[in-house]
């Protein structure tokens, strides 16, 4: 019989790599891992307890709150609370982030945690894969209130990001910056158990995602290069098949265990595309980059980004390397005709 290496004892081993390590960033992962089971639980049980649908609340993005987001945005916040590691969280439910360092226990604490609690949650009543996407800084300086320039730090300072999926099986994904590792949530004992180690997405593949109702607001090289995935071609695979959940985790997850490209780019209506920098693309695009894909709008790297605003927008083209090269090769010719500014 095959060991079982659970989520917890993951962290403590990989913890042992760096002597220096004080334990702190393990309880956080931890603490995310834990509100995470809570939160399956209520999106496994949805059907039945009195939770599907909207709240009535509308959040920042004027988007209807869905119910089980807010119970999502609650159980992260409050473990994130009680845990004491994080000082400061950027969730997609609140305009401002939610300071916690007033409280005694997260006074000292010295990480950022930017969310989305719950991703593709038009997806909830149709029963449709959702997710959860977290990223994780550290904080800048320890001798003042909390600083702007400590929330909108640029991707590559993350020192964590993950993803769950309540998808069939429920999975944790994350990296700290040395590898992907996958868990899977084993229902009978409770625990996320290493199911995906050093997770690796392939160079290419013959899947591309991308809602391709928007065709006719796409700028020329997205159009292109569906025309390029639709074209026959067998020695690159082609035609490429066309799979769109619509829920990004699920989206790229697959994608990453197939080999394929998940794009969102800017359309006209829209010059900033739709997915949020900081608690979306970021920690897709460490994760991607992690387990050796790319992350792009097209024309630079999503982790170099300066981020301005917390609910800045970002056109996004991820996933297997040499897929996103070719992208980013036709947005050389035809460069963007919308006012992007990534705001
Ligand atoms: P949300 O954060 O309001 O759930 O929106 C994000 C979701 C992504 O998961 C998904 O990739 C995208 O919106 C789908 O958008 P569209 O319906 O425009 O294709
Ligand atoms: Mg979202």
């Amino acid at each position: 019989m095959m060991a079982i290496t659970t989520l917890g004892q993951f962290i403590i081993e990989k913890q042992a790599d760096f002597p220096y390590a004080k334990g702190e960033l393990s309880r956080l992962l931890r603490d995310i891992g834990i509100a995470a089971k809570l939160v399956n639980r209520e999106v496994n049980k949805a059907g039945l307890a009195d939770i599907l649908g909207q709240q009535g609340d509308t959040n920042i993005q004027g988007e209807v709150q869905q119910k089980l987001d807010v119970y999502a945005d609650m159980q992260f916040i409050n473990a994130l609370k009680v845990g004491g590691e994080c000082c400061y969280v950027a969730s997609e439910e609140h305009e401002e982030g939610v300071d916690l360092s007033m409280n005694t226990v997260s006074e000292k604490a010295k990480y950022i945690v930017c969310i989305d609690p719950l991703d593709g949650s038009s997806n909830i009543d149709s029963n449709v894969s959702i997710g959860t996407i977290f990223s994780i800084y550290r904080r800048l300086y320890t001798d003042r209130p909390i600083q702007q320039e400590e929330i909108l730090q640029v991707g590559r300072k993350q020192v964590a990001a993950g993803y769950i999926i309540y998808g069939s099986s429920t999975m944790l994904v994350y990296t700290t910056g040395c590898g992907v590792n996958g868990f899977t949530l084993d229902p009978s004992i409770g625990e996320f158990c290493l199911s995906h180690p050093e997770m690796k997405i392939a160079p290419t593949g013959s899947l591309y995602s991308i809602n391709e109702g928007n065709y006719s607001k796409f700028p020329q090289a997205v159009k292109q290069y569906i025309k390029y995935c639709q074209e026959i071609d067998p020695a690159t695979n082609r035609p490429y098949t066309s799979r769109y959940i619509g829920s990004m985790v699920a989206d790229i997850h697959r994608n990453l265990i197939k080999g394929g490209i998940f794009i969102y780019p800017e359309t006209s209506n829209h010059p900033n595309g739709k997915l949020r920098l900081m608690y979306e693309c970021n920690p897709m695009a460490f994760i991607v980059e992690q387990a050796g894909g790319k992350a792009s709008t097209g024309n630079n790297a999503i982790l170099d980004i300066q981020p301005r605003l917390l609910h800045q927008r970002v056109p996004i083209v991820i996933g297997s390397r040499q897929m996103v090269e070719e992208v980013e090769r036709l947005y050389l010719n035809f460069p963007v005709p919308f006012s992007v500014c990534y705001e």
